[in-house]
Formats: C-alpha cells, structure tokens, sequence
C-alpha cells in the first residue's frame, strides 16, 4: 500500500491525493499526511496551484466517526485546514462521490472546488449528534450564505453537484475524470494570474436579517427535532459566524463540539451508525460466501404490501413480474401502485418519464408459470398458513433452480413454509413493513435450512433497494412484533387503570416514539392485532385484562382511523385525533367489571412500563439467540418502530439508564403489578448483577 496522503507535481501543479479506503475518512494519519504534505509544499519552488483530490470510490466522507470514542488526536483538523488554506497558491479540491462532513469542510478550507457531475456535497453531522466542527459552522455560511448553510446543516441532505454549482459551493462542474478537471481549472486560474481565496477572509452572505432567520430555524427545530440538544448547539455556532470574527467563532464551534460529542445523544447515534452497518455480518457466515444475483424478481400478491414491495424493486431498475389470483386484483393493485407514483410525481421528487420507465418494468400475470423466469421470488398475501404453505408448493413446482424464495409475513412459522418445499435451503422470511414502499426496515428471517448464501443474498438485496436488513431467528412476531406486544399491553393496561389514551400516547411521544402507540392502532387498524391474538387464544397469558381495551373497541368496530374512531375520535377531513369521553368511560366501566383500580401513572410510569417491558423481552431474544446482538435490536426499533435515533435504540437506552436500574424498577413492577409479566430476563440480571451493559455483551461476543 502507497501512502495514505501522496503528492506528485506535473507542470507547476502539485496533485495531492489522499488514498484511505474504504471512504477517506479523515482519520488522524490522513491529518498527519496532509500537514506533511502542505507544509512540504510551502517552500517547494515551481508549485503555481495544488490539486486536492481522493483515490477511490469517494472524496473524504468524513471525520473517523470510531475517533470521536478516543478523542480527536494531533494534528487536529483547524490546525491542518488552516494550513490549506493559508497556501500562497491556488488550492482546488476535486471532489467525486460523496464529500461528507470533514470532507465538505477540508474543500471549504480550499480556495477553489471542482466538481464531478454525480458528486453529492453535504454535512450531515446532526444525524450523528455533533455540528460540522471542523469549521464548517463558520466557514459554510461564508460560501452559500446563511439560510442555504443552515438548511444544509439542519437537513444533512447532501447537494447535488448541479446545486452546489448554484449555490457557489462549487465552481465548476465536470465530466470524467474529476482530478483532469481540476488540474485544468487550476491551470487556468494560472493562466489568469487568478489569486487565491481565502474562506475565512470573506463576509457570511445575508447576516444583514441574521436575527429573524436564525429564530425561524429555532422554531422549525422546536417543532420536529424535540429532544435534542445538537439541532439549537448548531444554530447558536452559527449565530457565532455571524456576530464574531473567524477565530472566534471558530472557538465557539470547536466548545460546543466538544461538549456535543461526549454527550448521550451523540453516542447513541453513533452506535447506530455502526449497529446499521454491523447487522450485515453473520456470525458464521464468512466473506467468501457470495450473493446469489438478483436480476428478475416475482411477487405474489399485488394487494397493498405486494405492490409497495414491488416499487422498491422497480425504483432501482429491477423488473418485477406481480401475480395475481384475479384480474380485478391485478387491476386494482396496479392502480394503488400508479397512484403512488402518481403522487411523487405531483410533489416533484419524480419526474413523469421516471413513473413511465418503473411502471413499464411492472409486469401482471395471472400465471404462476410467469415467474419461472425470478431469481427471487416472494411471496405476499395476507397472513394465512394455508395459503401461504399452497402458494408455495406451486413456487415449488414453477420456480428456477436455486431461486431464492421469500415469505412476506410478520408472525407466521417460516419453517412450516419452507418445509412444503422441497428445497427449503431457498427459502427465507422477508419481512417487509407497511408502507412497504417507505418504511426502511427489513427483518429477514433466517429459517433452520436456509441457506448461507440465501441469508446473504437477501441482505444484499435489501442493500439494493435501500432498506436496512436485520436478521432473526424464528420466534412468534421475530424481533420488532414480539418486544411490541409488552410495549403495547403496559400501554393498554394503563388505559385500564384509568389514564386516558391521549394521556399513555403522550408519555410515549414525550419519550420519542414517532406515536404513541395507541395512535399507531387506530392508524394501522385495531381488529388487525385483534385478530391475530383471537388466533393465538390458547397461546395468551391468563389475563382477562390483556388487550382489553383493543377487543372492546373492536367488538363496537371502532377500529380506528378507517372507522372514523378508535381510541380516539378523528376528525373527517384533517384525520386530527380528539379524545372520545365515550370511549373513556367505556374503558371505566370495563376496569369496574374486571375489579381494576382506578388511579393515575404518572408519565414516567407509562414510560418505564412501555419501555423497560420491551427491553425485558429484547434480553430475552438474546438469550434465545433470536436476535445475534443489542444493536440489531436498536437498529429494528429505530428503523421500524420509531423509537427515537437520538436514544439509541431500547438497548441502548437501557445501557444508559443503567441496567441495574432498568432491573430495579422491573423487581418493583413485579410487587406492584401482575407479576406474570415482570420476571427480568435472566441476561438483564446477570448484566446488572455484573454492573455490565449490553453493549459489552455484544462486543463479548465478537
Ligand atoms: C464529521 O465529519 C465531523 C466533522 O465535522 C469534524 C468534527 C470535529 N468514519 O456506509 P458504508 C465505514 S462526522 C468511520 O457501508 P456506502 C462504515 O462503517 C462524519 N467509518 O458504505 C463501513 O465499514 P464496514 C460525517 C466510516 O457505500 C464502510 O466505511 N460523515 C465512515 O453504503 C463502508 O460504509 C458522515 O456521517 C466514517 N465517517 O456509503 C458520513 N463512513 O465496511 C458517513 C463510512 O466495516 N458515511 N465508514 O462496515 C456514510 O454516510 C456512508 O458510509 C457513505 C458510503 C455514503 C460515505
């Protein structure tokens, strides 16, 4: 290997290129490279421009994420940008592929940027809990003016190379080899005699109305980022680029970095960060075991999960082949998924040309010989055995050899399915959730004969179409359904008990949740948990109180939005949920029935029941070895359940309670309440016993 920051000089033009795979993360020996290579530069005679560029897929993605654990060691990063951009000759960054954070802030430290036509440039750090504090607060708005840098900052979304150009982020924009364009455009900056330019030297661009702009985005952020200290950290270092000189603003930002990345917020999404990219390695699975390729893929059932799996398939190019037992569903599937479409195009974030290509690679069948051709197939009605087992001994007889079989289901025994096979090794759970076409989460079920490189195929695939796979184990609901139903019956119960539902689902949505959960039952349909439990009867604890409230309401076929009321009543046109009194007493006169006690949990109460039940059950499924780690759990519950990103994930979040704590309160909700449903789980007291944490559970584990 070559060194990780190299120079060459070609005609006055020193090329300086920073070789650190996968992502030239600017790690502290890229720093460390580039200080040598800068301060070299300085007294090199002949050098008229320097070419900042990267080697492989990408320009610098980032600062080392892993280094924010350790502390950011010598040179730090003001130490080196300041030296870039103190150069005494033009400095051009040559940017491809995504310039991330550190990356977008070492090219804001040089004089001039040149863009390759599909490079992205943003800074997300909000999403992992810090502010872009190698500068970027103070130099960004220098560039693209206030409210662009703020959005920029607030969003995380990256520009496009085009955008860039039009906020002046970049100068030009090129085809081909990006570093050829550079080199050029420094030559010819050259040519012109053209000086450099220093970041720093120049005004923040609309500071005139700095005030009201900087108030409207506290606003904006009260209202969608609750909870988080980064979003307001970020706008007050702004506020310092606006009021202070570069150096001491440059002061404020590096403060509040600091303090930002040792707090709680920041480490939980760092450890999402890595959970998400973890959950990819199996144990046991080695590297060399290859994806089988995914080219064609067949679906069937085009209802609303069938059809928004499908989407997923056609938006990254890949033809899908939908069948049907009728054409009236065919017909009608077909149209939900045009009207999709239809529905981004009217927003802007499609064209109309790029509906036309997706839907043409759609194609119906009414024949399951039409799929003979899929290299993946799955499967996707409603949650039935019987069906699912027939639909799949006809897969058996239609599909190719080695095609991948996939089951759509939530709950259901993927073993049972597979085993009307006769290749069950082909056959896997995917777990899609509704909106199938949204929702970023995977479960993939690994069955007792599936195969490794069936397991792997589908983790690529879910790479593929841009969701995050996790892998579990076979268990009634696998991870996200089975940690629920705790969550949802502490929820219910406390109904029971006499707080109202607007009461349980503000506790939950004070803690984070996306919604509060009984919220999500009204949205997704109250008889639909109903039902699968009316299924599992025998199965059930022996309770007449568990889920109660969930079969009142649904006996009354107050099922929720599409009925007009649930646990709430919604209002026509606008779908705002309003408390019912009628409800409300109906759960009263119930609780008299069933002899509960009428009082008030508090909201830390609902909270810690909803919550610490769930993560009781995720000890459990470690246990079982349902779910391989603590942060494929967190990655399942920030991806599919919105549990809040800036908590960590429930496993997470127990580790930062503490779980002696967690196991504490659990010991005192068995005294208090039914104790059936409070034994911790024998890790959770094993780990708090030991003083340890699921994180190091993990990590025992290799
Ligand atoms: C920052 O810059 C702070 C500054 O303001 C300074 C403050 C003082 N660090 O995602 P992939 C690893 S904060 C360490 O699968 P893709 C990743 O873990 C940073 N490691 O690839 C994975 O490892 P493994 C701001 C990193 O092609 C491998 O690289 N920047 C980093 O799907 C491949 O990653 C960001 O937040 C990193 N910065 O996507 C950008 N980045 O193979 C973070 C990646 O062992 N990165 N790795 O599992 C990304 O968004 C994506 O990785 C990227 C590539 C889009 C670049």
């Amino acid at each position: 290997m070559g060194e990780i920051v190299s120079y060459s000089i070609v005609d006055g033009i020193a090329l300086v290129r920073i070789d650190n795979p996968p992502v030239n993360a600017m790690e502290r020996k890229v720093r460390a490279g580039l200080k040598t290579v800068f301060t070299e530069l300085k007294s090199k005679k002949g050098v008229t421009a320097i070419v900042l560029g990267c080697e492989g897929r990408t320009f610098v993605a980032g600062a080392d994420i892993k280094e924010f654990d350790t502390g950011i060691g010598e040179p730090g990063f003001h130490e080196v940008f300041r030296l870039i951009e103190d150069s005494k000759v033009p400095v051009v960054a040559a940017i491809h592929g995504t310039a991330l954070g550190a990356g977008t802030e070492v090219a804001l430290s040089c004089h001039y940027r040149v863009a390759d036509k599909g490079a992205r440039i943003g800074l997300p750090e909000l999403s992992l809990g810090i502010i872009p504090g190698a500068g970027g607060t103070q130099r960004l708005p220098r560039v693209v003016g206030l409210e662009t840098a703020l959005d920029m900052m607030i969003t995380g979304k990256p520009l496009t190379a085009d955008a860039a150009k039009n906020e002046g982020l970049v100068d030009i924009v090129v085809s081909g080899n990006v570093m050829d364009g550079a080199v050029a455009f420094a030559r010819d900056l050259v040519a012109k005699g053209v000086e450099t330019r220093s970041t720093r030297a120049r005004e923040v661009k609309g500071a005139d109305n700095a005030a009201a702009i900087l108030e409207a985005k506290r606003k904006q952020i009260a209202k969608t980022m609750r909870n988080r200290r980064s979003p307001m950290a970020l706008i007050d270092a702004v506020k310092a680029a606006v009021e202070l000189p570069f150096d001491q603003g440059l002061k404020v930002e590096t403060d509040i970095s600091e303090e930002l990345v040792g707090a709680t917020e920041s480490r939980a999404l760092r450890h999402l960060f890595f959970a998400e990219r973890e959950v990819r390695k199996i144990p046991g699975i080695s590297a060399d075991i290859k994806a089988r390729p995914v080219a064609r893929v067949g679906i069937v059932g085009a209802g609303t999960m069938g059809g928004g799996i499908a989407m997923n398939f056609a938006n990254v190019g890949i033809p899908v082949t939908l069948v049907e037992a009728n054409q009236a569903n065919l017909d009608r599937g077909f149209a939900t998924i045009r009207k999709n479409y239809e529905r981004s195009v009217s927003r802007g974030s499609l064209k109309a040309e790029q509906m036309e290509e997706r839907m043409g690679l759609l194609t119906p069948s009414l024949d399951y010989a039409a799929l003979g051709e899929a290299d993946l197939i799955i499967e996707a009605v409603f949650e039935n055995m019987a069906l699912k087992k027939e639909i799949f001994q006809k897969l058996d007889r239609v599909a190719r050899a080695g095609a991948v079989l996939g089951t759509n289901t939530s709950t259901l025994d993927i073993d049972a399915i597979a085993a009307v096979t006769g290749r069950p090794q082909d056959v896997v759970g995917l777990h899609f959730f509704s909106p199938a076409n949204v929702m970023q989460l995977l479960e993939i079920v690994h069955g007792a004969k599936t195969a490794p490189d069936v397991l792997v195929t589908a983790l690529d695939m879910a790479k593929t179409i841009r969701k995050i796979g996790v892998v579990s184990k076979v268990c009634y609901g696998f991870i996200g359904n089975r940690m629920m139903d705790p969550y949802a019956r502490e929820a219910e119960r406390c109904v029971l008990e006499g707080a109202t539902p607007e009461e349980v689902d503000s506790a939950l949505e004070d803690f984070g949740m996306a919604m509060g959960i009984l919220a999500v039952f009204d949205l997704a349909g109250v008889d639909i948990g109903h039902l699968t439990r009316l299924e599992r009867g025998p199965l059930l604890p022996k309770d007449p109180s568990y889920y109660r409230c969930s079969a009142l309401l649904t006996e009354r076929k107050w099922i929720g939005q599409k009925t007009g009321r649930g646990y709430y009543r919604y209002d026509s046109a606008d779908r705002k949920r309003t408390p019912d009194p009628e409800v409300i007493e109906l759960f009263r006169a119930e609780a008299a029935r069933l002899g509960v006690a009428q009082r008030k949990p508090s909201r830390k109460e609902i909270q810690e029941r909803c919550i610490y039940g769930m993560i009781n059950e995720g000890a459990l499924l470690l246990e079982e070895g349902i779910a391989l780690r603590a942060g494929d759990i967190d990655v399942v519950y920030a991806a599919g359940y919105g549990f809040p990103r800036y908590r960590g994930g429930p496993m997470f979040y127990a580790d930062t309670v503490g779980l002696k704590n967690v196991y504490e309160r659990i010991l005192e909700f068995r005294k208090e309440l039914d104790p059936q449903y409070w034994t911790p789980a024998p890790l959770l007291e094993k780990l708090a016993l030991a003083g340890s944490t699921f994180a190091a559970w993990d990590k025992s584990r290799g």
